[in-house]
């Protein structure tokens, strides 16, 4: 498959995908939706691959959705073509993937990088939602995903003022699972996702759904949503094989099945 914004390749079992539109900061465009749903489409279906990294450059993670593209815009173009609710395929993806986000993550920069199942940060990268600076708001779950990732306060600090949140103080605040050093970014984020791609699938799949099930679902209701999962996996095989692996101390063999 052969994309213009942005570049796909595999590294074994990971599937890096890097934003390449340096001469607008990897701002998202339609052509970039359409590209990552593919793209996103395509590492769900391959059974080879078990995790996927989403990376910009040094400078941008991506500096936002495009401004020169939604300009002239008005209301009826807006709702009529549902704009960029495409972007809930790109959440739909079933299998883990992570955000490695260096420089700026700004407006819907900062909502995608927000869609992955987590974050790793450089150490110059930037979050936030500058939105109200151009007369409107996140538009692609920002007030929703920041003010759970890091409460009220700091979100609505950040929707109201447009101010920038450092890679410290997105760890302190629990937007970013961890910081690293911008120049090693990549090369760490392709390494725990060497991790999570050499686990079970199913068992990886399943850990994410529950995950995902606290953010939507009340506290017993999620507890019966991951008890009925939990119960599920004794389905497959990679149970049988990882409950043997540990008894006879060897690592396990994983079949997906
Ligand atoms: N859209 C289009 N082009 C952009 C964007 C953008 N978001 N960001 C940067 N660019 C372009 C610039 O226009 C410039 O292009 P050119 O050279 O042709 O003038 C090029 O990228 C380089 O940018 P700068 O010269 O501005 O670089 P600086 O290093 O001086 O500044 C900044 C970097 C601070 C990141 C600055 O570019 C900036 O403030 N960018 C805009 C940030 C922003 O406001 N983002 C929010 C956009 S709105 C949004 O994301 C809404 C999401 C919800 C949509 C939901 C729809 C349903």
């Amino acid at each position: 498959m052969s994309y213009e914004t942005i570049l796909v390749e595999q590294r074994d079992a990971v599937t890096l995908v890097t934003l390449n539109r340096p001469q607008a900061l990897n701002a998202l465009n339609s052509q970039v939706l359409a590209e990552l749903i593919q793209a996103f489409a395509a590492y769900d279906a391959d059974d080879s691959q078990h995790c996927l990294v989403l990376t910009g450059s040094e400078k941008a993670f991506a500096a936002g959705a495009d401004i020169k593209e939604m300009q002239a815009q008005g209301f009826a173009d807006m709702y009529g073509s549902n704009f960029f609710a495409g972007w809930e395929r790109v959440t739909d993806t079933r299998k883990p993937w992570i955000a490695a986000v260096n420089g700026f993550a700004l407006g819907g920069g900062c909502e995608v990088a927000m869609m992955a199942d987590f974050i790793i940060a450089g150490d110059k990268a930037k979050f936030g939602q500058p939105e109200i600076k151009l007369a409107v708001t996140p538009g692609m779950g920002g007030s929703q995903r920041l003010a759970h990732a890091v409460g009220k306060a700091k979100a609505m600090e950040m929707c109201l003022t447009g101010r920038m949140m450092g890679a410290e103080e997105a760890e302190r605040a629990g937007l970013v699972v961890r910081v690293v050093p911008a120049e090693s970014l990549v090369e760490e984020a392709l390494k725990t996702a060497a991790e999570i791609a050499a686990m079970p699938p199913l068992a990886a799949i399943a850990a994410k759904e529950m995950v995902n099930a606290a953010f939507e679902l009340p506290l017993a209701q999620g507890v019966k949503f991951e008890r009925r999962l939990f119960h599920g996996l004794f389905g497959t095989q990679d149970q049988k094989e990882g409950m043997a692996a540990f008894v006879e101390k060897r690592p396990g063999n994983w079949s997906g099945k």
